[in-house]
């Protein structure tokens, strides 16, 4: 039994070699994406047993998706390869420091993973760990993908715990005025779910997630650069974020998870939980691509050891 199973779309990712607009970079780094596969990557880097599911094509970049997301240690038996559709791709910008406004450039329509659905993807295989972690991204890719989602996030006897990130992503939405509506039903049947507070706003506000969730669920708001509050049953947790010079804030949400979730399988209490999601996110935030190395099991647990006063 694998620890967790993410399930999502994988994408090559390139990273601009220098900062500045989509229309005047001359050249890009090759790199991975995916909201999912991150979480995977790190989780497996850190020790847990992960597996990754998913579709690519069967291309070079199909290749080297699942060669470098192997190579974290995930087991990547559940990949499904499409001779007829292409692995997707993004292009983004460097990030402006201050605002982090960045562009994003997506090739991913009609990808091999916006087949994913019930039909293509082993089901069995994707329910087979403690933890299913899946996110928002996949229920804007297509409708069968959507369908895909609510299958898992059904509440069925013996099913595996559910983690959702809720992404928005409006960019990625046929109809964006649908967003909401669906991701909080899939919010709904999730058993953790995590979500920034921009993102909230974009679903009617912090306590109109919180409404929506039944109790004693846990539901984790990140604050950004503030912090992170975790509300379970009726407790409320709040922990301050750590102060990083950013260099890139693109995958500090799935680094975020990834350490919230590392911590919860070993479980540790709520405040440790969202101690270790700050200091796998500060990871991230260091590095210009998605992926940093978690920080050692040791030195995180005696740095979230730490007290209120170094936190504060
Ligand atoms: O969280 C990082 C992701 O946003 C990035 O890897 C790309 O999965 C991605 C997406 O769909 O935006």
């Amino acid at each position: 039994l694998a620890d967790v199973v993410a399930l999502g779309e994988s994408m090559v990712t390139f990273l601009p070699s220098r900062p500045g607009r989509l229309a005047d970079v001359p050249s890009f780094d090759r790199a991975i994406g995916g909201a999912e596969s991150n979480v995977a990557c790190m989780l497996a880097a850190a020790g847990h047993r992960v597996r990754w599911a998913g579709r690519v094509g069967a291309d070079g970049f199909g290749d080297h998706l699942v060669e470098t997301i192997g190579g974290y240690g995930v087991d990547v038996s559940a990949v499904r390869r499409d001779p007829a559709r292409p692995t997707g791709v993004y292009f983004r910008t460097a990030g402006d420091r201050a605002t982090d406004a960045h562009e994003v450039a997506y090739y991913r329509a009609g990808s091999a993973a916006s087949a994913m659905s019930t039909a293509t993807m082993d089901l069995a295989a994707v329910r087979a760990g403690r933890v299913l972690h899946l996110s928002g991204i996949t229920a804007a890719l297509s409708a069968d993908c959507l369908e895909l989602m609510r299958e898992l996030t059904a509440r069925r006897p013996g099913r595996p715990l559910v983690s959702f990130d809720v992404n928005h992503r409006p960019g990625l939405w046929r109809d964006p005025a649908d967003a909401p509506r669906v991701l909080l039903g899939l919010a709904r049947g999730a058993d953790l779910v995590f979500v920034g507070e921009d993102e909230a706003w974009d679903l009617g506000g912090p306590e109109a997630v919180r409404a929506a969730l039944p109790e004693p669920e846990v539901l984790v708001v990140k604050q950004g650069g503030t912090g992170a509050v975790a509300f379970h049953g009726r407790h409320a947790t709040s922990v301050p974020a750590l102060r990083v010079d950013v260099t890139a804030a693109v995958g500090a949400g799935d680094a975020f998870a990834a350490g919230f979730l590392s911590a919860t399988l070993r479980g540790l209490p709520v405040r440790d939980r969202l101690r270790h999601g700050h200091l796998w996110a500060a990871a991230a935030l260091t590095v210009p691509g998605d992926l940093a190395p978690p920080p050692a099991r040791d030195l995180a647990d005696r740095l979230a050891a730490l007290d209120e006063e170094a936190w504060g």
